[in-house]
């Protein structure tokens, strides 16, 4: 197959050169990231197939969670975010703990093995507040795994409770905190980041807070936001300071691309990209990240459709069952509004597509083979 590629007439002599480094697993300099955009997509998705067989041979992975997405008040207002409201606008919510314990009850005969919790960034509440909410969680779910807040979330609560990063991650650890989710990345390069986001914390401080996490050994997950103000650049420098974090702390669990969904939100006029886009920032991101074993493909997001074709473009993770828990995705109008998938179905999406299903905990030791 790798031969077919160098006499397929397809590849200029950069590309020979890049596509050979890639074979012998030979790190790329991010001016080669960026000409992996002028790759054939077919060609990019063989390259980003041979390194994820190389560390995932045909293994697919799923875990069994469900969504708490605590308030969607938020103090920001990020142009991309559909799901933000302030307090008592229309649209609102803000549940209780009891509501919230009342969810988790729900869940106490099942085999759900991960909760993750995100929302907006709401100013009354405190690290304290999310900490008890934690705790109470696994008094009713002692076994449960808590992924739970974006760094612009902890940094807000922590900065609330006058602790310093250290000493809030510490005690977020005490109170039951497992792991920490991707989002808030969006993109790193501060002129776009400004204009997406502007007020929300910096590059600098995410890229900050992940790295503290990980030394006081909370693993996390990282994400980008692509498709709307970036370029390909801008995409792979993001990477690249990632790849860099990685190479410190060894602390990324999953790279999760995010695509911009354009309804009912102030940054609709820039549209979306369409698949061809998404399979090539999967199989760029596979390639780029020589350091980061997995590479997650967010189903509610993209739909279960585009998520099974990029699991021959370098994914080897398509999230989990979900359990219809969150609104982030369908708000921005992503086609499943009411995001589900039983364990049957997700199993079957991933054999249909020729791989072997492996349900996994949060930190990807498996639970079980299919
Ligand atoms: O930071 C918000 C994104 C993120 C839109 O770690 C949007 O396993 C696209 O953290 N179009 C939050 N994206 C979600 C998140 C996450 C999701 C899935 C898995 C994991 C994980 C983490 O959602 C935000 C932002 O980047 N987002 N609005 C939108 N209109
Ligand atoms: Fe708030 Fe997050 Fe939406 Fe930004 S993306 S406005 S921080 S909820």
């Amino acid at each position: 197959m790798i031969q077919e590629i160098f006499s397929s007439g397809q590849l200029t002599d950069l590309q020979k050169k890049i596509t050979n480094k890639i074979i012998q697993q030979e790190r790329l300099a991010s001016e080669e990231g960026i000409e992996l955009f002028n790759f054939n997509i077919g060609i990019l998705g063989i390259l980003a197939s041979y390194l994820n067989n190389k560390k995932n041979q045909d293994k697919v992975f799923f875990n069994k969670n469900f969504h708490i997405e605590p308030t969607n008040i938020c103090v920001y207002d990020c142009v991309f975010c559909s799901y933000h409201r302030k307090i008592n606008q229309e649209g609102s919510w803000e549940y209780s703990i009891n509501d919230i314990l009342e969810k988790a009850e729900s869940y106490k005969n099942s085999d759900i093995t991960e909760v993750h919790i995100v929302g907006g960034v709401h100013p009354n509440r405190d690290l304290h507040y999310y900490g008890e909410m934690i705790r109470k969680i696994k008094e009713i779910l002692p076994n449960i795994h808590v992924k739970a807040f974006t760094a612009v979330e902890l940094d807000f609560m922590i900065k609330k409770a006058h602790l310093n990063l250290e000493e809030g991650l510490l005690k977020l650890k005490e109170y039951g905190l497992d792991s920490i989710p991707g989002g808030g990345a969006e993109i790193f390069e501060p002129e776009i980041r400004k204009q997406v986001c502007h007020e929300k914390s910096t590059a600098e401080q995410w890229l900050t807070i992940h790295e503290t996490a990980h030394k006081i050994g909370l693993p996390s997950n990282a994400t980008i936001l692509y498709g709307h103000l970036e370029n390909n650049r801008h995409r792979i420098e993001h990477l690249d300071k990632l790849r860099d974090l990685q190479d410190r702390t060894n602390g990324f669990n999953t790279f999760i691309p995010l695509k911009f969904k354009k309804a009912n939100n102030p940054l609709s006029y820039v549209g979306e990209v369409n698949i061809l886009e998404d399979l090539k920032m999967f199989a760029i991101s596979r390639i780029y990240l020589d350091n980061f074993d997995h590479i997650k493909a967010y189903w509610p997001m993209l739909g279960k459709d585009v998520s099974q074709i990029s699991l021959s473009f370098g994914v080897d993770d398509i999230d989990g069952t979900i359990d219809d828990s969150t609104k982030i995705y369908s708000m921005a109008g992503a086609k499943d509004q009411k995001p589900t998938m039983t364990t049957k179905e997700l199993i079957e999406l991933i054999k249909t597509a020729g791989k072997k299903p492996v349900e996994r905990d949060t930190v990807y030791n498996t639970i079980r083979e299919y």
